[in-house]
């Protein structure tokens, strides 16, 4: 089989999505999603002018020998503009590979190592009770795990919690809006928050929360120790993660478990964190970290230190990843949970597939490959729109991390 052609689709339905689309001379072709959150264009465009070209002709069954074309043979190396490109790629031909075998990914990886895919679900709201009741309303939708994000007295605009009516969408279309924060009054917040939430659903249901690369590792280790009565499932992201010895200081004053990676783009970026068993879980993006073939070794790598997977699924991760997630999730032995944060009606019909939600878990399907379809005629009559996430200042204006 031969790559006969290669094109990049983008589309917003909803919000902005970058997918990849290999075709073959057996007409098969595959998909690849190359979403990164407020640079779309970086990656469509290093995939159309730098790498499409160097991929036609190629036979699209040679997963691990095109990765390192593209990671070794550019001599630059990572970064997630980089990564996102190989990682529509590989996740295009893993696609291809599943259609000409006529089975599901999963098969492919090791088979099913479980019936089902654990997914936790955002809930949100302006304060705790607006919060819990979130809860209460995912808890009867079925999911056994939740993260809670509530928004903060005295700070006007908190991470995951939007702030009008509807869902929350990290991405704004227009330029960066401004955010504020200040750590004392979350630190103060959140131990109450999840007080109230372990009072009203009682010991079973999972609970999870979304630091958001905020604190720095002592206070992270505060709120991790204050937070241990609840015993939460995990907390993410306490601290910014380019000083991976900065979890040292976390593990050393609480057992809170800690999950950490989505914005990793290399197995690289968690090498001392998973090593020194620094952290529980590893969130890397199957999208920006390059990919099926990458992140299968990621998972191997982590297994040996005990360190599981929470794989990131946030919308802004397209239905082609999501799908490519669940496949991972179902075949290797180290799966923790998934994230799932449903896509706008939008975005899905865009996006046919077969995986689905039930009773709390998730499920790939049996369709062969990764069993998502783009639906080009209706995506583009959607076309991009310039977004970005926000900027977060303290309040004193200076600028802090978001
Ligand atoms: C988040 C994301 O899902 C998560 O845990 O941290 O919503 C994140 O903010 C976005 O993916 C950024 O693009
Ligand atoms: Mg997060």
């Amino acid at each position: 089989m031969k790559i006969t052609n290669a094109n990049v689709n983008i589309t917003s339905p909803g919000r902005n999505f970058v997918t990849l689309k290999v075709e073959t001379d057996e007409g098969i072709y595959g998909l690849g999603d190359g979403t990164l959150n407020g640079r779309e264009l970086a990656v469509a465009s290093y995939l159309s002018d730098h790498l499409i070209p160097c991929l036609i002709g190629r036979d699209p069954f040679q997963t691990e020998d095109i990765w390192q074309y593209f990671y070794r043979g550019a001599y630059w190396r990572r970064g997630p503009v980089t990564m996102a490109a190989i990682g529509a790629i590989d996740m295009a031909l893993w696609d291809i590979k599943g259609k000409a075998f006529n089975t599901p990914l999963y098969n492919l990886l090791g088979g099913k190592s479980r019936e089902g895919v654990m997914v936790y679900a955002h809930a949100n709201g302006k304060d705790i009770d607006h919060a819990l009741e979130d809860v209460a309303k995912h808890k009867e939708m079925g999911y056994k795990a939740i993260r809670v994000q509530s928004g903060v007295p005295g700070i006007s605009s908190t991470y995951g919690v939007p702030k009008g009516p509807g869902r929350y969408e990290p991405a704004e279309r227009g330029l960066p809006s401004e955010y504020e924060w200040a750590t004392e009054p979350y630190l103060h917040h959140v131990p109450k928050l999840f007080a109230r939430a372990r009072e009203e659903f009682g010991d079973d249901l999972h609970l999870l929360h979304d630091c958001h690369h905020r604190l720095t590792p002592i206070e992270a280790g505060r709120l991790g120790k204050e937070l241990e009565p609840f015993h939460l499932f995990w907390i993410e992201d306490p601290t910014p993660a380019e000083l991976q010895d900065g979890f040292r200081v976390i593990r050393e004053h609480t057992t809170t478990p800690i999950a950490v990676g989505e914005v990793f783009n290399s197995i690289w970026d968690a090498h001392d964190l998973i090593r020194n068993q620094w952290i529980d879980y590893l969130r890397m993006t199957i999208t920006h970290g390059g990919g099926i073939t990458a992140l299968k070794k990621a998972a191997d790598f982590a297994a040996l230190y005990h360190v599981r997977t929470g794989f990131h699924g946030a919308t802004d991760l397209s239905p082609v990843c999501m799908a490519a997630a669940l496949h991972v999730d179902t075949a290797i032995h180290n799966f923790g949970i998934q994230e799932h944060m449903p896509h706008s009606d939008e975005t899905d019909v865009v996006f046919p597939h077969h995986y689905m939600f039930k009773d709390g878990f998730m499920f790939p399907g049996n369709a062969p490959g990764l069993g998502v379809d783009l639906d080009e005629k209706l995506a583009a009559k959607y076309p991009y729109q310039r977004a970005y996430l926000p900027v977060n200042r303290k309040l004193d204006g200076a600028l802090t991390d978001w």
